[in-house]
């Protein structure tokens, strides 16, 4: 079932998830909703603290942008860096809790990211580009973090007091 994705600037999206010791059936069933909230969104992943369970699973697909018949979602529970290029990139990054504001954000190009499946196996991928933005992306929400942290403090305020008058305007209709 689909879970309403919270919006800035609720305290979840602050809170430092705690780690999944047990793949139990509520985490199963947490991921497939979290996936299933993800493509209806639509996005190309999406952090537990998003649908305000302060857990550390996150599900992403990015591919699904450019080609909406094929679902190849991955769900990664504990996920954590394991290498970072010095390369760096930059990429125009949105979120689902900012909603309709985008900003170029500089990460490392490419980073390994290791993470158990739902089976419990331990996982490891070599991610670039939009790919490696969107792991960390997940990752920092997880670590209560959101891209708006990388930018200046003027752009930071100006994009959360669009964001809460967008909301208010929204809450009236
Ligand atoms: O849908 C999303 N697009 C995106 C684009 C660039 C970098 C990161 C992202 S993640 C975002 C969905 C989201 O808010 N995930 O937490
Ligand atoms: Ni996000």
């Amino acid at each position: 079932m689909k879970r309403p994705i919270i919006i800035v600037p609720d305290p979840i999206l602050r809170t430092i998830a705690t780690p999944i010791e047990h793949i139990t059936p509520a985490i199963q069933t947490l991921a497939q909703d979290m996936i299933e909230t993800m493509y209806d969104a639509p996005g190309i992943g999406l952090a537990a603290n998003q649908v305000n369970i302060a857990q550390r699973i996150v599900v992403m697909d990015v591919h699904y942008r450019d080609d909406q018949a094929t679902r190849n979602p991955i769900v990664m529970i504990n996920p954590h860096l394991t290498w970072t290029s010095e390369e760096l990139s930059e990429w125009d990054e949105g979120c689902l809790s900012i909603p309709q504001q985008y900003a170029v954000v500089t990460r490392p190009k490419s980073v390994r990211v290791a993470y158990q499946d739902l089976n419990g196996q331990t996982q490891e991928r070599l991610v670039e580009d939009l790919e490696s933005h969107c792991v960390q992306h997940e990752i920092d929400h997880l670590n209560g973090v959101l891209f708006i942290d990388y930018l200046s403090r003027l752009k930071r305020d100006m994009i959360l007091r669009k964001v809460e008058k967008q909301q208010r305007e929204q809450a009236v209709l």
